[in-house]
């Protein structure tokens, strides 16, 4: 699928509020890219239909998830983090990326993983700082994405957890590990 096409696909599965998002990302995906050195092409795409299944209802992520043989332990987690894997799941069938950098940057945008790769970490970060996101840490992740990719994600990783904490909710384990990993990166 083309890339206008594959635009006007995602920008009707979600409200008005949430494509913005998704253009923030778009944006801000290939800023990263150009500035961390991945290809601008692929971020973008990624970005595009990182949060493609982000309003699909609970029932239908949840029988992806056991159909297809995603990791069903996110059955356990919170629900927020679904619509990534299921997101790739999405791009793979119904938009036919084969791109594995792509589809793994979509797969793992909320959780993060051990060992992220470049786009992975691009992709995750673009949706923590794009320009109409506003929580506390935003600027001085901001301020840290000018010169590291990795202390900026964690940054972003840290704050998602310390919410995660105030709120008494679970931490998905490849989060926990993402983290650990990211610290090894930039000691
Ligand atoms: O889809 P977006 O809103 O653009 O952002 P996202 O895909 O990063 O989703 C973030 C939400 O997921 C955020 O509200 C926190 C929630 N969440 C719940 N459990 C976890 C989690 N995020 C991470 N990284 N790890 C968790 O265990
Ligand atoms: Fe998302
Ligand atoms: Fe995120
Ligand atoms: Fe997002």
């Amino acid at each position: 699928m083309n890339r206008d096409a594959m635009i006007e696909a995602v920008r009707s599965e979600m409200p008005e509020r949430r494509w913005n998002h998704t253009l923030g990302v778009m944006e801000t995906s290939i800023i990263l890219a150009e500035r961390f050195g991945a290809d601008p092409v692929k971020a973008e795409q990624a970005a595009i239909l990182h949060d493609v299944a982000k309003y699909w209802q609970t029932s239908r992520m949840e029988s992806i998830i056991r159909q297809e043989g995603l990791p069903a332990d996110l059955l356990e987690f919170d629900k927020e983090l679904w619509h990534a894997p299921v997101g790739a799941f999405v791009a793979e069938q119904l938009f036919k990326v084969t791109d594995l950098d792509v589809l793994d940057a979509i797969r793992y945008h909320t959780s993060g993983r051990e060992g992220m790769t470049l786009m992975d970490k691009i992709v995750c970060l673009a949706d923590y700082m794009e320009p109409g996101r506003d929580f506390p840490a935003v600027h001085k992740i901001r301020e840290i994405a000018q010169h590291s990719l990795e202390k900026a994600l964690v940054a972003g990783f840290d704050s998602t957890i310390s919410y995660l904490l105030q709120q008494g909710k679970r931490i998905y384990p490849l989060t926990v590990a993402a983290r650990n990993d990211l610290l090894l990166f930039i000691r």
